[in-house]
């Protein structure tokens, strides 16, 4: 049988760590009632203070708490701050604010468009989630992407921004506006599904999306927690004709060996790199990753040029493709479309 009670303490009370520490140290021995012993387990969770102190917030706070405390064991204490608190505040925020764009299709994809320098022009452009809450405020895509795989609507929210993506290609003469593909994030939750690769190429076939279009932009972490199916499915997927991108290279473990064994054929530079280049020790791990990465046969993506300096770094290094703010922000599909267009008409 399981019970949960909550104890408010009003005020500002130095003493309640040291009482519940009381309690716990009491649920250590027997309870004697009438001739016989019973003993019971108790998990306690403390919360600091929040706004708004009324029975359903107090119970709904700790139900999720205590999950989190039974999940360390029996007889656990666990101490919640108002920051824990908070944040956990935000993300049913985030969580409600997608539950709805998944609903009602509200969701957006933005285009920041992918400059080759040998071919002088746009040549492809990576797909970014956007996603603002009822108030029309934006939500940091890196943050609801995180909670989306906490849980677990990532798979929905993902296959959502793959269809739009499918769409946009289908509805739109992108291959005329000079674009050779487009750049896809998938996660890697994503890539733990089974059924990842013929479910991305049943919207693609539904939407009549040539595979060479389609680049799909995997992270190192997906790689380093990588399983049977993440395999499988590139290679499923490689099979139809559709290219990988490793992302976010330079930052978290860039371990050689991705380099070595994944088949991907583009290799994302990222801006820490390119911003700190002007660092002596930056400038020489860089040549020296460009010069191996070139010589493994694979093409590169220089992410967060801002300034001319960087990009004539970039130019030095003979990287193949630059994406960043000195050429444009990510744009929306109409903007997108604009800027390619002028800049076919500045070719033609
Ligand atoms: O623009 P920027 O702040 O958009 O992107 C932040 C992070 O969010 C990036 O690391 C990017 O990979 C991730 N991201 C943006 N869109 C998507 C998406 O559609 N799917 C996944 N898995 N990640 C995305
Ligand atoms: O998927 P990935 O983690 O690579 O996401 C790309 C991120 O990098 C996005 O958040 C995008 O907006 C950001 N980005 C791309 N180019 C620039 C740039 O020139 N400056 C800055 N500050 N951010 C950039
Ligand atoms: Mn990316």
């Amino acid at each position: 049988m399981e019970n949960r009670f909550s104890l408010v303490f009003e005020g500002k009370n130095e003493n309640v760590s040291l009482f519940l520490q009381a309690l716990q140290y009491r649920f250590e021995k027997p309870f004697q009632i009438a001739n016989l012993e019973y003993y019971a387990t108790a998990c306690i969770v403390e919360m600091d203070s929040f706004c708004e102190l009324t029975s359903e917030n107090v119970m709904e706070r700790s139900r999720y708490f205590m999950k989190a405390a039974k999940r360390q064991g029996k007889g656990a204490y666990l101490k919640i701050t108002a920051k824990q608190l908070e944040e956990k505040e935000q993300q049913k925020l985030i969580e409600k604010a997608l539950q709805h764009a998944i609903n009602h299709n509200e969701i957006e994809v933005h285009y920041p468009p992918i400059f080759s320098l040998k071919q002088n022009r746009y040549v492809s452009a990576e797909a970014l989630a956007r996603l603002s809450d009822q108030n029309g405020n934006f939500i940091r895509p890196d943050i609801f992407i995180q909670v989306a795989e906490q849980n677990g609507m990532i798979l929905e929210l993902g296959m959502l921004i793959f269809e739009k993506v499918c769409k946009f290609i289908h509805d739109n003469p992108l291959e005329e506006l000079g674009m050779e593909y487009i750049e896809i994030n998938l996660s890697v939750v994503q890539f733990m599904q089974e059924r990842l690769a013929e479910e991305l190429l049943g919207v693609m076939k539904m939407y009549k999306i040539p595979p060479q279009f389609i680049n799909l932009e995997i992270t190192e972490t997906a790689t380093a927690t990588s399983n049977t199916y993440l395999m499988r499915n590139m290679h499923t997927l490689i099979s139809k004709g559709i290219s990988f991108s490793l992302d976010d290279y330079g930052t978290g473990h860039s371990n050689l060996s991705y380099l070595i064994d994944l088949p991907v054929k583009l290799i994302k530079i990222d801006k820490s790199m390119i911003q700190t280049f002007g660092a002596r020790k930056t400038h020489i791990a860089m040549e020296c990753t460009v010069s191996m990465i070139k010589k493994l046969g694979l093409k590169i993506v220089a992410e967060g040029v801002e300034t001319k300096t960087q990009l004539e770094q970039m130019k030095q290094l003979d990287i193949d493709y630059i994406q960043g703010f000195y050429y444009s922000k990510p744009l929306n599909e109409q903007n997108f479309l604009l800027i390619l267009d002028s800049q076919n008409n500045q070719l033609a």
